[in-house]
């Protein structure tokens, strides 16, 4: 027991020591449920990901969000989304991150309206002409039809899209930019946002 005892206080004064050198950083951002990174070709109100908070090192980013966003006129829900399984008219970001293309078997969308991120290493987000839109290389749309726009700027890729919900712990393994949005195909009947404070931890 002794032994595990020094163990913890070395272990303890560690991480003191390491505090010291890097710090915590803490960032505060509004995110609007038309934040889903065009993640589908059929909405034209759809804006980029919003950029959450920025890190210069390896680590885990808690991401803790509240308020309601509406999905669509009369569908509210919380940054953890709702489960949904009618067939919409496009492919969701987490749809689009599963590999599941338009008319996916029920349920592909869920859970809808909620909060979802992506980390993109600093090499990308720092590219000139990147937008924090889908990049060409995924799903976002239902017809196959490109936007000119998107098809040749630096985005996001589909794949890295994920879920995080009311509450996440993020590892990251090195510098970049967390990206947030929602997970809905279509925007436009969108309204709202949510609050999301971030905390990351070297
Ligand atoms: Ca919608």
């Amino acid at each position: 027991m002794k032994n595990f005892y020094l163990s913890s206080s070395i272990a303890i004064a560690m991480m003191l020591a390491t505090s010291v050198v890097h710090a915590e950083k803490t960032a505060n951002v509004t995110v609007s449920a038309k934040a889903n990174g065009n993640f589908s070709g059929l909405s034209t109100t759809a804006i980029p990901l919003v950029a959450a908070i920025e890190v210069t090192e390896a680590g885990i980013i808690n991401v803790s969000a509240s308020g309601t966003w509406n999905f669509g006129v009369n569908f509210p829900s919380g940054p953890g989304g709702v489960t949904w399984n009618q067939q919409g008219n496009g492919i969701s970001p987490l749809m689009g991150a599963a590999g599941l293309g338009f008319g996916a078997p029920g349920g592909g969308y869920t859970p809808i309206g909620a909060l979802i991120g992506a980390f993109i290493p600093r090499s990308t987000a720092k590219q000139p002409g990147f937008k924090a839109n889908i990049a060409y290389n995924g799903y976002y749309s239902s017809n196959g039809n490109l936007n000119g726009e998107l098809a040749f700027s630096v985005g996001i890729p589909a794949a890295s899209i994920f879920y995080i919900g009311a509450e996440s712990y993020v590892t990251v393994n090195g510098p970049g930019t967390l990206y947030l949005g929602i997970n809905d195909e279509g925007v436009d009947d969108n309204s709202g946002d949510v609050q999301v404070k971030l905390t990351s931890y070297p």
